[in-house]
């Protein structure tokens, strides 16, 4: 082998491990003033830091991750400006081993982990490829069941050229009926969003423990899109844990869009979101620059005449929230919307006593325009129309350990069910 060939190999090697966040911090802010918050945003906005959690209009308090390059500079300009602050997490590297650790099996399994599905283990973490293999199995095994059908399409295709699936499950009367969009993964790094999606799957088609799945699947048709941005995801896996957006190159040697700043209803980049192509949350050159949102797009406006809800699911912050996003003002019919999303909470904290809290999206977290949920609403003309926010509060942020997939899971699933089987779905 020649010299230049071992250097290449040993570079390929090195290149072909995730970076490592040894000694990497998030911070958490306080702001005791308008002013003091305005500067710590002008820092934020300076130093191009990734905001974790922002601040909202009731509690000024924000986690911020920064570089180990960063953090002495970072903490004396917080200081000099007056706002308090404190090592919200020390190393980003011990949460990211221990996200790793195998999740300890409970005596009380639901039906989706007893086995039901060998090769797939619902309470961890999946690369893509695994992830197709186990819709295509899904799509294998319904048909061998009599009252459960499923079918899987591509919907479009990433910018590097992965599948963007829907997998529909239906009863297999050949009716059709009300319909229900649950997507996961717009954001790569919220890896439990995908899992989420996933283990609705499994527990809609195999049973569930609490037994909705019947009345589930006699009252709607469901679609799930559990990796919307696949690119992402897989670059979240192989070389940047806390990747957010699509990986688009823009230009700058900068990569990616932000994909819910890039829908298109009342899309400004202005309002939450960048025009600065290496910002976390580039909005996009254009409303729907983006494969993978036209992609959802094209979908939905293909199969919304009797479609009910939209679910994105997100993390983190246990947060069940409905439109508007790009503006404060509500909808007109956001009485519904919240004592739906009310119901869906009450009883997805019966089993652990998890909360979450419920409103729009502007008035419970901050204002962002080019959303998903508000184009579900306000474009595709989906009523109930919501991001979900799901574990945790800022304990362990993106990097919910693997530990707590099966409760998080449980809790989601009872909080969706209640919630869907309380929608009202008689026309007019
Ligand atoms: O900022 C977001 O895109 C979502 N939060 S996350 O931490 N998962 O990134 C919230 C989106 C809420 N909806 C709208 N702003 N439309
Ligand atoms: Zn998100």
């Amino acid at each position: 082998m020649s010299l230049i060939a071992v250097v290449f190999l040993f570079f390929a090697h090195v290149s072909a491990e995730p970076m490592r966040f040894d000694g990497h911090k998030v911070l958490q802010i306080l702001p005791h003033s308008v002013e003091e918050l305005e500067h710590v945003l002008q820092l934020h906005d300076v130093l191009d830091l990734d905001m974790w959690r922002y601040p909202s209009k009731n509690n000024f308090s924000m986690e911020m991750y920064v570089e180990p390059e960063k953090i002495d500079h970072v903490l004396t300009a917080i200081k000099a400006i007056g706002a308090d602050v404190r090592i919200w997490i020390d190393d980003l590297q011990k949460l990211i081993d221990e996200e790793k650790q195998p999740a300890k099996r409970s005596f009380h399994l639901p039906f989706a982990s007893q086995g039901k599905n060998a090769g797939f283990d619902h309470l961890a973490y999946h690369r893509f490829s695994t992830i197709k293999q186990y819709l295509a199995d899904v799509v294998t095994a319904t048909q061998a069941m009599s009252t459960v059908t499923s079918s899987l399409s591509t919907i479009g295709y990433s910018s590097e050229s992965n599948e963007i699936q829907v997998l529909k499950v239906s009863r297999s009367d050949g009716q059709s009926r009300p319909s229900i969009f649950i997507d996961g993964g717009i954001h790569a790094r919220e890896w439990i969003s995908p899992a989420t999606v996933l283990y609705f799957i499994n527990q809609l088609v195999y049973g569930d423990e609490f037994d909705y799945a019947p009345q589930l699947l006699d009252k709607f048709d469901w679609y799930f899109a559990p990796v919307l941005n696949p690119d992402g995801y897989e670059y979240s896996h192989t070389t940047y844990r806390l990747w957010r957006k699509n990986r688009v190159p823009n230009g700058r040697n900068c990569f990616g869009t932000d994909l819910n700043r890039n829908f298109g209803y009342q899309w400004n980049p202005s309002v939450g979101g960048s025009t600065n192509v290496c910002s976390d949350v580039y909005s996009g050159a254009t409303a729907f620059s983006e494969k993978e949102s036209t992609a959802l797009e094209t979908f939905l406006l293909n199969n919304n005449q009797n479609m009910v809800a939209y679910l994105t699911y997100h993390s983190y912050g246990q947060m069940w929230l409905y439109p508007w996003g790009y503006t404060s003002a509500l909808p007109s019919d956001w009485q519904d919307l919240d004592a739906a999303a009310k119901i869906g909470t009450s009883a997805l904290s019966e089993l652990y006593g998890t909360q979450y809290t419920v409103g729009s999206s502007t008035n419970v977290l901050y204002s962002a325009a080019g959303g998903s949920d508000d184009w579900a609403k306000g474009g595709a003309g989906v009523k109930y129309s919501y991001t979900i926010e799901l574990r945790d509060t800022g304990a362990h942020g993106f990097v919910l350990p693997q530990n707590q997939i099966e409760p998080n899971c449980r809790e989601s699933w009872r909080g969706l069910a209640a919630f869907a089987l309380s929608l009202n779905t008689r026309k007019g």
